[in-house]
């Protein structure tokens, strides 16, 4: 075995690898780029090598540098995760040929499966199945048309040098075929240089259904059981599942005999997958081989007890594989979710920037190899609290991983698991996937590849107005921070602030995720031993029980309610039922200071009495800090710092009286 190994990589799948090295005694080496310096992948391998600045051209595609880092740290091979060089079959000989294993298939096998119309003839001698359809070099379009009308319409065209779903045309009927070929011609050729088209049997409501395979050097071939990965957002996976729902035990082995078979016909070694598309009826046709690792590698360790990355090393390693066909169990049921930093609101625009709040779900293990129970929550990812998704690479956060004895099981352990996930810095697809999951379609099983845009409107439901507990743990969450910041400063303990009975504040809180939201006034009553939160004409008696950090138990009249606040600026981020809201808290006062605050002054929103000086003389302070807390006709309304900076004077003292537009305080911005 190896004793030290590079991972060509970064991000989820390069601490993936190293976790599995680490357990089998085998040191790592990172690569990374300038901007990746701090990332978890490089924190979590013994060493690491620097190979360019972000741009991936410059550092995590450089072969050259790759292998050089590798013979300098005196790694015996290289492990290529997915993406980037993993499917470079010049790569793959580079390695070969410095003396490096690489942790892959041969070359030869990458190249025969890369050139997808060569593979399909591949195929066709192997006798794996293919869609109906002519994929031979006649391009004349009246031949074209004759085999068209052969198969039966509906026909789809697709340019051969395609891929990812681009320049592809579905033919309703004969007449249409000309104008439909010279159109997908035009794509093909801007888009890939290539005019060649092939024409293939339409699939109605297809799923994806592939087949993990694993082969070693000693002959041996086997098939890991099939995921089903039909829902798909613009061909980029959201979930995948294993097994696939409504598999029958004949079918899982002729799919599994097909997908050997395919892995054979090109002298596979190592893990790959082989990609089905499956008609309702359960036909199920070739479309392409991965010859790596896949993303969604996790759903069939759990079902089946394995470490695929412990077979990777052993497999490259020379060792024959770990089990045979006929000692491959499947167990259980599992799920994957990708959690993406983008915004489904927004066309699932990327979102960047910094992950200010991460908690991630509880009870996470991670345990591969042979458990005879799978961990139930696993959780793969390549950021931290803190790191953040740059625009250089993929923005996937995470991939969420549940195990359950059966798809009932796996699916409320998901939704439990995703109802627990907190993110706050960055959009993300969380709500999205708590909908997708509880999706009819989804729930029931009943999949295929156009899934989420035929549920497009139970999946982008109308916004549902925010609840009271939602607001009320807001409003405690900003008392009681408020109250803490006037502990803490020796002037405001002595300064008479108090929670006296009956006094009244008015907040106001916007869901932020609708624009132009009315922020509804919440009333807040001060009580010796809590508060009145009034909003329309609910009322409710809130009482605290427990306040830890983030996390807020209140009494709401007879009910408890749990829930996270973390306040991110002039945003209340809301956990709580399993939801997650966004609040906009709009201070108005505060905000009527900052526009005079230019000036120098912060000023009286309207005459009133001075309830609480919190600052003193020549204090610094953070933006949004109250400094002062005036009474005005028995509502409380605080004054706050515009920005970051410093207190240059206090104009007033407590129980001051002052008039509409008073300066309160002389603040200078930092
Ligand atoms: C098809 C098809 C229906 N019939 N071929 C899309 C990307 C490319 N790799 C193959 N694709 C498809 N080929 C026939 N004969 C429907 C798709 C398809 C699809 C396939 C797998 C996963 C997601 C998909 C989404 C849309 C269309």
């Amino acid at each position: 075995m190896f004793t030290k190994i590079l991972i060509a990589n970064r991000g989820e799948i390069a601490c993936r690898v190293a976790a599995t090295a680490r357990k089998m005694g085998i040191k790592t080496v990172a690569v990374y780029s300038e901007a990746d310096a701090g990332a978890k992948h490089v924190a979590v391998c013994d060493e690491a090598v620097c190979i360019g600045p972000a741009a991936a051209k410059e550092s995590y595609l450089c072969a050259d540098k790759i292998i050089a880092a590798a013979l300098a740290t005196g790694a015996q091979a290289i492990h290529p995760g997915y993406g980037f060089l993993s499917e470079n079959s010049d790569f793959a000989d580079a390695c070969v040929t410095a003396g490096l294993v690489f942790i892959g298939p041969p070359a030869s096998s990458i190249r025969a499966m890369g050139s997808k119309s060569a593979a399909k003839s591949l195929m066709e001698k192997a006798d794996v199945p293919l869609v109906p359809g002519y994929h031979g070099d006649n391009q004349d379009a009246d031949f074209l048309q004759l085999e068209a009308d052969k198969m039966g319409y509906p026909v789809l065209l697709k340019a051969s040098a395609g891929g990812g779903g681009k320049g592809m045309r579905v033919i309703e009927k004969s007449a249409d075929f000309k104008a439909a070929l010279a159109s997908c011609k035009r794509e093909a050729i801007s888009s890939f240089g290539d005019d060649r088209v092939l024409a293939e049997k339409y699939l109605q409501r297809p799923r994806h259904i592939e087949i993990q395979v694993f082969a070693d050097t000693h002959g041996n071939c086997v098939y890991l059981f099939e995921r089903d990965c039909s829902v798909q957002r613009r061909h980029q996976k959201v979930l995948e599942e294993a097994p696939a729902p409504g598999m029958t035990l004949e079918r899982r082995a002729a799919m599994g005999n097909a997908a050997v078979a395919a892995a054979k016909a090109v002298g596979y070694v190592g893990a790959g997958t082989v990609e089905f598309i499956a008609n309702q009826d359960g036909s199920f046709y070739f479309m392409e081989m991965n010859t790596r690792l896949q993303v969604e590698h996790p759903v069939t360790e759990m079902i089946t007890g394995t470490d695929l990355v412990e077979w990777q090393l052993r497999v490259a390693a020379g060792e024959p594989l770990p089990m045979l066909q006929h000692q491959l169990k499947l167990h259980g049921h599992a799920i994957e979710a990708r959690i993406y930093a983008e915004n489904p609101e927004k066309g699932f625009l990327p979102s960047t920037g910094t992950l200010k709040h991460l908690r991630t779900p509880s009870a996470v293990t991670f345990e591969l190899g042979n458990a005879s129970i799978p961990a139930a929550v696993r959780i793969d990812s390549g950021v931290r609290a803190g790191d953040t998704i740059s625009p250089f690479y993929d923005p996937m956060i995470a991939k969420l991983i549940v195990w359950g004895e059966d798809r009932n099981e796996a699916l409320a352990r998901m939704a439990q698991a995703l109802s627990e996930y907190q993110i706050v810095g960055l959009a993300n697809n969380i709500a999205f996937l708590q909908r997708l999951i509880a999706s009819q379609s989804f729930s029931s099983a009943d999949l295929d590849t156009g899934l989420i845009e035929r549920n497009g409107d139970a999946l982008f439901p109308a916004a549902a107005p925010v609840s009271i507990d939602v607001l009320a743990l807001a409003a405690v969450a900003l008392v009681t921070s408020e109250k803490s910041a006037a502990a803490n400063d020796p002037f405001g303990n002595t300064s008479g602030w108090r929670m006296n009975s009956g006094l009244q504040r008015t907040l106001h809180f916007a869901d932020a995720a609708l624009e132009d939201a009315e922020a509804q006034p919440l009333t807040v009553e001060y009580q010796s031993d809590g508060w009145q939160i009034g909003l329309g004409s609910a009322s409710v008696k809130t009482t605290l029980s427990l306040h830890d950090n983030s996390d807020f138990r209140l009494t709401l009249d007879q009910r408890a309610v749990r829930g996270s606040v973390v306040r991110d600026g002039d945003v209340f981020h809301v956990f709580a039922g399993g939801g997650r809201t966004a609040l906009n808290y709009n201070d108005p006062l505060a905000h009527a200071g900052a526009a005079e605050a230019d000036g120098g002054r912060l000023t009286a929103p309207m005459p009133g009495k001075v309830v609480a000086v919190l600052v003193e003389k020549g204090q610094h302070v953070k933006k949004g800090e109250p400094l002062v807390i005036m009474e005005a006709m028995k509502m409380e309304h605080t004054i706050a710092a515009p920005g970051d900076g410093m207190v240059e004077e206090v104009l007033y003292a407590i129980g001051d009286q002052v008039a509409d537009g008073a300066p309160l305080l002389a603040f200078k911005l930092a």
